[in-house]
């Protein structure tokens, strides 16, 4: 692997202290001082985690002073703060970015080798934070790396799961999940802050009293009690001083271990509460895009949210700011509506233990959140049964009930007489079973509500939130996702990064848009042909992780097409297998048909109790297994499913990657996020008009996007007919479903696939039938077009040159001036000496 960012400067002259220089000599030191003083071993016992845990802690030494400048900063100012709540994050691994966001990413790599180590295996040993389960909780950690970046002063609040997202493993071509235990040797980005505990109320009932004034109030009384635990980790920005706070709770027993019980003889009793307690943060739940009932997860959130708040109350406190002025002090962010119970928990804190007046508190509450919605599909909408919800929180269903009739009121007048609104607009779904609707509370107690790319805004205000909008059209507004380039370009493609600067020089690591200035390189043929040489390289260590993972040889000169992101029929990657199937089907029926050589590259988790995603994913290892070992193909068609895709492989797959594939059924994916990476890597999208594919396509130029399929208008218009898959049945899609139907991919297994092609044949409300020939055509379009080397490498060089926009940088400062209003702090490092006791 060739190193990030080596043509970048370092700012050695900025630190001076001794302890947390930034030179190669101080690095050595500090490496091999922790390794005694923290890991207590010495070279001969030394495994190469302790190797990663030393050169862990000497980077957090560098990034504490820069966390403290940061923390002293604000405080001084009292600042005004982003709280972006969010019930995932997934950060991925910390090292190479915190080396790079330092800029001592080739200092550090080469004061290893001089000991003696090898850089990228102790990269390789951190075990990855997978708190989140796809885009969502990756665009939150983008957006805290863009904030600190930025310099806005921001706190990322969400919770410490012990078990993160499952480890897949492929077992006879089936998914199967293992826990995923990254803690277990220990976290050494993290600090524990056990001084800032705060304890949380759950269940029980609520009932009235009289005060000292003896006015009529109402107490909670909780069936249980935990206590929330914050661990901080640092979140750098891009070469400033600027270090801002990740801070995840973890559940714990009041007393973790019950005295009284213990004495009685009831061992198992004794230690049952905080067996209970840690559960709640035990556990990230593995659903992507579809909502799980269950209480355990209305618990998690309302934990994480309501330790959060009063962990803003305290910091108010601290600051002595009167609590009247939450609003200008935090900006909230919700991140979809897994948070949405702040809206209620923020006005009890402020009614119940405060004794603000209602209408003040909800003035400060509307004041305070704005809300992010992630998705359109029916099934991700959250909505708690009432009865369930009750028993988890009685006083917040109270206060909800409150919220809503004064809210109601306000509709009745503005639409006179309209009683089916009311009913579609309550916080309370009352069709059949009860239910509390988490959007619908979202909205209300939001100043903004916003999706995430055009079409999805605009789908919002249409369909799912028309009846809000046409209540508040100005509430509602656009924030187009964006990731950041220094994971998903200097990271993890460091050749290109590399090529990049060394054109145009570095600053667009910090303002994506002079990515521009490389659109004149575009027809400069040495430059071309860099290009393609650094392509290839990525193309090359890829095949070798590759080999080493499923034991596949894969060639490097074909042409590697990639799908990778969660397995959801919406995202239809059986639309991708089906296409497969069929060139397979070309290449047998006529052995000598002319054929660009290609390698289907597929990664991604399914949940756990989706059985048709799982279903998919034996599909596409059965079809992997017959292709390679069929020699009639061999060289020429390969199909990879990469295990346990995640933030590390993702790392690896999109420098390597020459097509995108981005292929759901139009108006189901809100934005995507993964689309945006593969372009700035130089990939060409296929893709439907959908998400943030559409505005990809704009920047890039229809010219360099291969586009098919129907639009989300043309979905709606299909659907509406009645949709029926047969009349979209061709001569080859037949064979297609035949040859799966015959059992050839399944030994003869005729009952295997069924429900899969069932669906697709007689109900498929993703329309793969409909988009299959659209498809296919547009697939040999891009094989032609890859054959025209020069061709190609132009268009590759202008989607990276024209990706600019999709920086979370754009993102987070459209954020900024439209939601938060939170103008940027700069820090000034500290010195030992200010910072003396
Ligand atoms: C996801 N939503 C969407 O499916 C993606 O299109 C989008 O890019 C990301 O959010 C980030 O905005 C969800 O994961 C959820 F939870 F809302 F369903």
């Amino acid at each position: 692997m060739a190193t990030p960012m080596k043509s970048m400067e370092t700012p050695t002259e900025l630190y001076d202290d001794e302890r947390t220089a930034l030179t190669k000599e101080a690095f050595k030191r500090a490496f091999l001082d922790n390794l005694l003083y923290v890991q207590g071993k010495f070279p001969a016992l030394a495994s190469q985690n302790d190797y990663y845990q030393a050169l862990a802690y000497a980077v957090r030494d560098r990034l504490l002073q820069r966390w403290i400048s940061t923390a002293a900063a604000y405080t001084k100012q009292g600042s005004r703060t982003v709280a972006y709540f969010s019930a995932e994050f997934l950060m991925g691994p910390h090292l190479g970015n915190n080396l790079i966001n330092l800029g001592i990413y080739e200092q550090v790599r080469e004061a290893i080798s001089e000991l003696g180590l090898d850089f990228d295996t102790l990269l390789r040993q951190e075990d990855e934070p997978g708190l989140g389960n796809g885009g969502l909780g990756r665009l939150a950690a983008c957006f805290i790396d863009s904030m600190a970046t930025l310099e806005i002063p921001s706190l990322g609040y969400g919770i410490r799961y012990e078990f993160g997202i499952f480890h897949q493993e492929i077992v006879d071509g089936w998914q199967t999940e293992r826990t995923d235990k990254w803690l277990r040797f220990g976290n050494p980005w993290e600090i524990l802050r056990p001084e800032w505990a705060v304890e949380v109320k759950l269940g029980g009932h609520t009932e009235q009293y009289r005060d000292e004034q003896e006015r009529l109030r109402i107490r909670w009384v909780p069936g249980k009690v935990v206590v929330g635990v914050p661990y901080d980790t640092p979140i750098l920005g891009f070469r400033n001083n600027t270090a801002n706070t990740l801070r995840l709770w973890k559940a714990e027993a009041p007393e973790s271990f019950d005295f009284s019980t213990f004495n009685r003889g009831d061992y198992g009793g004794a230690v049952r509460q905080k067996v209970w307690s840690e559960t709640l943060s035990k556990v990230l739940y593995p659903n992507d895009e579809q909502i799980q009932g269950k209480t355990l997860r209305l618990e998690q959130q309302y934990f994480f949210v309501s330790a959060s708040l009063q962990d803003m109350m305290r910091i108010m406190r601290v600051q002595k700011l009167p609590l009247e002025r939450f609003h200008e002090k935090f900006a909230v962010q919700l991140n979809d509506t897994h948070p949405a119970i702040a809206v209620a928990e923020l006005m009890r804190l402020l009614v119940d233990d405060h004794v603000m007046p209602w209408e003040q508190a909800w003035d400060i509450t509307c004041k305070t959140f704005a809300y992010t919605n992630h998705t359109l599909l029916p099934e991700a909408l959250e909505c708690w049964p009432l009865e369930l919800f009750k028993s988890v929180l009685p006083r917040h269903l109270d206060l909800i009930y409150e919220i809503n009739v004064r809210f109601l009121d306000e509709v009745r007048i503005r639409f006179y007489g309209d009683e089916a609104r009311l009913a579609r607009l309550s916080l309370i779904d009352e069709h059949g079973e009860r239910y509390v609707r988490m959007a619908h509370l979202a909205c209300v107690g939001s100043h903004t509500i916003n999706g995430v790319a055009e079409l999805h805004s605009e789908l919002l205000k249409q369909d799912v939130l028309r009846d809000f909008y046409e209540l508040w059209p100005h509430k509602f507004g656009n924030k187009t996702n964006g990731v950041t380039p220094r994971r998903w370009m200097a990271l993890s493609n460091p050749r290109l990064s590399d090529l990049i600067s060394e054109a145009i020089g570095d600053s667009w690591l910090k303002n994506l848009d002079e990515l521009q200035k490389l659109e004149p390189f575009a027809q400069d043929a040495a430059f071309r042909q860099r290009w393609r040489e650094i392509k290839l390289a990525n193309k090359v260590d890829f095949a070798a992780f590759v080999k080493e993972r499923n034991g596949i040889n894969i060639d490097p000169a074909s042409l590697f097409d990639v799908q990778v992101k969660r397995i959801h029929e919406y995202k239809r990657q059986h639309l991708n297998i089906l296409h497969v199937i069929a060139l397979y089907h070309r290449l047998r029926s006529d052995p000598n048909a002319d054929f660009q050589p290609r390698t289907f590259i597929f990664g991604g988790k399914a949940a756990p109790a989706y059985h048709m995603a799982k279903l998919i994913i034996k599909l596409i290892n059965s079809v992997a297994d017959v292709v390679d070992r069929d020699p009639a193909v061999k060289d020429r068609l390969k199909v990879v499913f990469l295990q346990n895709f995640n933030v590390s492989n993702g790392q690896r797959v999109y420098p390597a990657a020459e097509l995108s594939e981005q292929i759901s059924t139009a108006g189901k994916e809100a934005s995507g996020t993964g689309n945006m990476k593969f372009s700035m890597n130089g990939a060409l999208t296929i893709g439907t008009m959908d998400g943030a594919n559409i505005e990809i396509r704009q920047e890039v130029g229809a010219e360099n996007f291969f586009l098919f399929g129907l639009t989300a208008e043309q979905v709606a218009q299909t659907k509406g007919r009645g949709y029926r898959p047969l009349e979209h049945m061709t001569a080859e899609l037949q064979e297609v479903i035949s040859l799966i139907n015959s059992g050839f991919f399944s030994r003869g297994d005729v009952q295997m696939f069924r429900a899969l092609t069932d669906g697709l044949l007689w109900h498929d409300p993703y329309l793969v039938f409909a988009d299959f020939e659209s498809y296919s055509e547009c697939q040999l379009q891009v094989s032609q077009a890859y054959r025209d080397v020069d061709h190609w490498t132009r268009m590759s060089i202008l989607n990276s040159a024209r990706s600019g926009k999709f920086s979370s940088d754009r993102t987070i400062r459209e954020y900024c001036a439209d939601i938060w209003r939170a103008p940027s702090v700069p820090v000034r490092l500290l010195s030992q000496e200010d910072v003396k006791v």
